[in-house]
């Protein structure tokens, strides 16, 4: 069974719950106590799909104007980015637009595209409909996911293996990533399948490290 290890990139205006969706499927808790992210933060994570196991580098940028221009050293390498906005604020839908725009001036490679919409549980606040949101994700080939860090049903873990799930198709269709995807095909399986769990699992969650042009900051709060 093959296993694939690749780099993700959270990219969204400040405020709409990166680090919360990321906290979320990691810990599967809501933690009000996070603070705005400096820099920043990094988690891996492992996803057992039934194809293959997938091991996701995850970088958790800061929405914050101030580190706008570290975005790139974030984006540029990364094989999926997770577009994430908050459906009760458009300003912040629109802002995906930008991002998208500048992934397509300055990644050379394909990227797997997954869009989000968070923070569904304030429903009576919401300004972005599923169907201007879901009509967006197509037309930049992207998938589309709702998402509470709060009270989520599901929405979390959708994000996450889709990210998985594209990354691994992204492995088998062509040769480009071969560089950026690292891929280990083992004989004997690397997870027998009658022991992996059904749904995917996470772990390793590391956290503790923020980093703002190389200082090492604080740790986190969460996880
Ligand atoms: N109601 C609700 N609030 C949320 C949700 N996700 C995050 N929040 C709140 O939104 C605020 C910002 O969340 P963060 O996860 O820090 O946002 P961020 O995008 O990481 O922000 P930066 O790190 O500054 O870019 C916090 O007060 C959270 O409690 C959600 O799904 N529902
Ligand atoms: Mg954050």
């Amino acid at each position: 069974m093959k296993t694939i290890e690749g780099k993700v990139v959270i990219l969204g205006a400040q405020g709409v719950g990166k680090t919360m969706v990321i906290c979320r499927y990691i810990t599967k808790m809501f933690n009000r106590r996070i603070s705005p992210t400096i820099g920043a933060a990094f988690y891996t994570c492992n996803i057992n799909l039934e194809r293959g196991k997938v091991k996701l580098q995850i970088w958790d940028t800061a929405g914050q104007e101030r580190f706008r221009s570290m975005a790139p050293m974030y984006y540029r390498n990364a094989n999926v980015a997770l577009l994430v906005f908050d459906l009760t604020k458009h300003s912040s839908f629109n802002e995906i637009k930008s991002w998208v725009m500048e992934l397509k001036r300055n990644v050379d490679k394909t990227m797997v595209l997954v869009l989000v919409g968070n923070k569904s549980d304030l429903v009576s606040q919401r300004t972005v409909d599923a169907e201007e949101a879901s009509q967006y994700a197509t037309s930049i080939g992207a998938s589309y996911h709702e998402t509470s860090a709060v009270c989520d049903d599901g929405g979390v873990e959708s994000v996450f293996v889709a990210a998985a799930a594209g990354l691994y198709d992204l492995s088998e269709e062509n040769h480009e990533h071969l560089n950026s995807l690292r891929i280990n095909d083992s004989i004997r399986s690397i997870l027998n399948s009658d022991d992996q769990p059904a749904s995917p699992s996470s772990e390793d969650c590391l956290a503790d490290r923020s980093i703002a042009h190389g200082i090492h900051e604080k740790p986190h709060m969460c996880c």
